[in-house]
């Protein structure tokens, strides 16, 4: 068995460690990283795309903005559509901020671009990962790689691994309590090299079900419709795709798309999902590990990032002062924000969806919501703040 020791053993290589480790980094704090997968597992997995301006400040905080302050696309308004109508909310004339459209898969990419540059440490296709002592003042994280066992003693443990982790786990059952909502559909997804239909986000409810029109960047689409359970990707042929996109949005929307083979296609189930507490002892659940949103308004990894904001600040406070203050208010300060933007999600899924047992009343309640929301500009503001971000 090989010993080492670091300050903060971070479990998970995805954006939420690895954004963790490079603060940490800038501050001072050494943390090693444990992973999985493979480096190009994980950046070959397409996932978010839109970034709230608290997550932008962090990158910028890490030193890793470079690339996303050129090539990212600043949002000030979305699109919603519903039926043959389309309107608008003006981020910024509601909230004087806007979001920024740039890749989770980018964003990854520069964040191990700059822990590569800084030395820190990434571990790869480990496996085996457990967390001891964590109630303790010296907790300690095992695994195994390449067939060889590790232990790493550390101060603190951060839990990053996602929703099918092992950190959520260490915590025992009867002190940790979950809170779960499946939705009876998910969303088929595929990115095309053809330009956006629209320069700003659709976001679409029809009768045939939900749609989103996103992007990655000029040449790069993302879409999606809303789809069934039981549906598989391979049961999608691109041209089936494109027809049904075009058949959910409005005629003129659909007449100006510009298709083209997909590069990626996949199935997302949708799901509402927090665990309380996010702290256990000196382990901290960040991100996926602790919390799921439905895509709907995009709030995944930013939550994910705001829980790194108090993690890190906490962090810090206490390697820099023996302030123990933000750490001990971690999981109350993040599951706070967490359950704001899980009604947000929630709210905006519920909207925008066709249900299974939808009756007409139902539907008639969506369409007067969708109208008030057109047509006032208090409804509006509420959505825009909410869809920027709240603050941290
Ligand atoms: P991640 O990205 O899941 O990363 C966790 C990492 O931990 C590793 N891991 C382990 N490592 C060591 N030992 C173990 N035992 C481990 N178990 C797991 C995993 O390999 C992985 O690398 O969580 P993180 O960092 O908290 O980031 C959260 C975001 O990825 C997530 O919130 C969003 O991507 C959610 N999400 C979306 N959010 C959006 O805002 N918009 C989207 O369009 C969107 N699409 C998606 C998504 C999530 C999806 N998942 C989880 C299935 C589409 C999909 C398919
Ligand atoms: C995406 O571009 O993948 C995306 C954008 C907005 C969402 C969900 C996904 O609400």
């Amino acid at each position: 068995m090989s010993d080492s020791s670091t300050q903060v053993v971070i479990i998970g290589g995805g954006p939420s460690g690895l954004l963790l480790s490079q603060l940490l980094h800038v501050r001072g704090i050494n943390s090693v990283v444990l992973e999985r997968k493979t480096k190009d597992y994980v950046l070959s997995r397409i996932r978010a795309g839109v970034l709230e301006r608290g997550l932008l400040s962090l990158m910028r905080e890490a030193g890793v903005s470079e690339r996303m302050e050129s090539e990212g696309l600043a949002h000030d308004g979305t699109l919603i559509s519903y039926g043959d109508q389309m309107f608008r909310v003006d981020f910024k004339e509601h909230t004087g901020n806007s979001v920024m459209v740039y890749g989770q898969t980018e964003v990854t990419r520069d964040l191990y671009e700059a822990r590569e540059k800084t030395g820190g440490k990434i571990e790869f296709n480990v496996e085996d990962v457990e967390i001891h002592n964590a109630k303790t003042d010296a907790p300690f994280v095992t695994h195994t790689q390449a067939g060889i066992s590790h232990r790493i003693n550390c101060d603190f443990v951060a839990g990053c691994d996602g929703f099918h982790g092992v950190s959520r786990k260490t915590i025992p059952q009867d002190l940790r309590k979950e809170y779960e909502k499946v939705y009876p559909f998910g969303w088929l997804g595929i990115l095309s090299a053809t330009p956006p239909v629209s320069h700003e986000l659709i976001y679409a409810n029809s009768e045939r079900g939900f749609a989103l029109c996103s992007m990655r960047n000029k040449n790069l689409s993302r879409y999606y419709i809303q789809c069934d359970l039981s549906d598989r990707p391979e049961n999608w042929s691109d041209d089936a795709f494109w027809t049904e996109l075009k058949r959910r949005l409005p005629a003129d929307v659909a007449a100006k798309m510009v298709t083209g083979p997909s590069i990626e296609k996949s199935i997302a189930p949708l799901r509402s999902f927090v665990c309380e507490p996010m702290r256990w002892g000196r382990l901290f659940l960040c991100g996926d590990a602790a919390h799921i949103v439905p895509p709907t308004g995009a709030k995944g990894l930013n939550t994910a990032a705001s829980d790194v904001n108090y993690l890190y600040n906490g962090l810090r406070k206490f390697y820099e002062t023996g302030d123990t203050s933000g750490i001990d208010n971690y999981s109350a300060v993040a599951l706070s924000r967490v359950w704001k933007a899980e009604r947000f999600s929630w709210w905006f899924s519920s909207l925008m969806h066709r249900y299974p047992k939808q009756s007409d009343f139902d539907f008639k309640m969506q369409v007067a919501e969708l109208e008030f929301l057109r047509s006032n500009q208090a409804a509006q503001q509420a959505m825009a703040e909410n869809y920027v971000g709240l603050p941290y």
